[in-house]
C-alpha cells in the first residue's frame, strides 16, 4: 500500500515534469519563427539570417525593413494561361468597364456596366491569353488606357486605347512568354504611367 508521503512525492514529480514540458514547448518558438493559428510553429532560420535593408548591399532604393522573407510552406502552382479580370474606367464616362481575357487564345473583352460590349472590342489582333494592366498612358484622352502582355505569343506586348485601337509603335516582341499581369505606376513623376512586366525568366520595363 502506498503511503501519503510517497503519493505526495509522486504527484510533485508529475507537476515538475508537466511544467518542464510546457516551458520546453514555449521556448521552442524563436522570435523569427511563425506560429500558425492551429498552434504549429514554422521555423525559418533563413528568415532570421536575412540581412536588413540597411545592410543589403547598401541599396538606397530599398525601404527600411526590406527585403523580407515570405513564409515557406508547401503549396501548389498552376501551369498554362489563366483568366484575368480587371474593372476600371477606360472611356472617361461615369461608369466602370469590365475587362476579361478569353482562354486559351484570347481575345480581350470589355463590357460596359449594363452588359453591352464596349465599342471597338473584343480585341483579336494578338493571340494568347492577355494579362491586362490599366494605367494613365495618354493624359490627353479621358479614362485609363490598357496594356496587355500575352501568353504564348512572341509578339506579345501591346497598348490599347479605350476604344480598342492600338497605340502607335505597339505591339512589341517579347523575349519569352508573359505568364502574369504586370503593373503600372508613374515612377518618374511626369504624369504618365510606366508599365512593368515579368517575362518568364526575364524582367522588362517600357
Ligand atoms: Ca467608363
Ligand atoms: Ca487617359
Ligand atoms: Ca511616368
Amino acid at each position: 500500500m502506498v503511503g501519503p508521503k510517497v503519493l505526495e512525492t509522486v504527484i510533485g514529480s508529475m507537476l515538475i515534469a508537466l511544467v518542464a514540458v510546457s516551458m520546453a514547448a514555449f521556448s521552442a518558438a524563436a522570435p523569427s519563427d511563425r506560429r500558425l493559428s492551429n498552434g504549429d510553429i514554422v521555423k525559418d532560420e533563413a528568415r532570421a539570417a536575412l540581412p536588413r535593408a540597411e545592410s543589403f548591399g547598401g541599396d538606397p532604393d530599398l525601404e527600411p525593413g526590406f527585403p523580407v522573407q515570405a513564409l515557406h510552406l508547401p503549396g501548389s502552382y498552376h501551369g498554362g494561361p489563366a483568366l484575368h479580370t480587371l474593372v476600371g474606367n477606360i472611356d472617361g464616362d461615369a461608369e466602370l468597364e469590365i475587362l476579361v481575357t478569353g482562354l486559351a487564345v484570347g481575345p480581350l473583352y470589355a463590357w460596359n456596366h449594363d452588359g453591352s460590349i464596349v465599342t471597338g472590342w473584343p480585341i483579336t489582333r494578338l493571340e494568347g491569353a492577355g494579362y491586362m494592366v490599366l494605367g494613365e498612358f495618354e493624359r490627353e484622352k479621358p479614362g485609363l488606357e490598357i496594356f496587355s502582355g500575352h501568353f504564348g505569343s512572341r509578339v506579345g506586348l501591346a497598348m490599347w486605347h479605350g476604344n480598342g485601337r492600338a497605340f502607335l509603335s505597339w505591339p512589341r516582341r517579347t523575349a519569352n512568354y508573359i505568364s502574369t499581369p504586370g503593373t503600372a505606376a508613374d515612377v518618374d513623376g511626369d504624369g504618365t504611367d510606366e508599365v512593368f512586366i515579368c517575362e518568364e525568366g526575364v524582367s522588362s520595363d517600357w
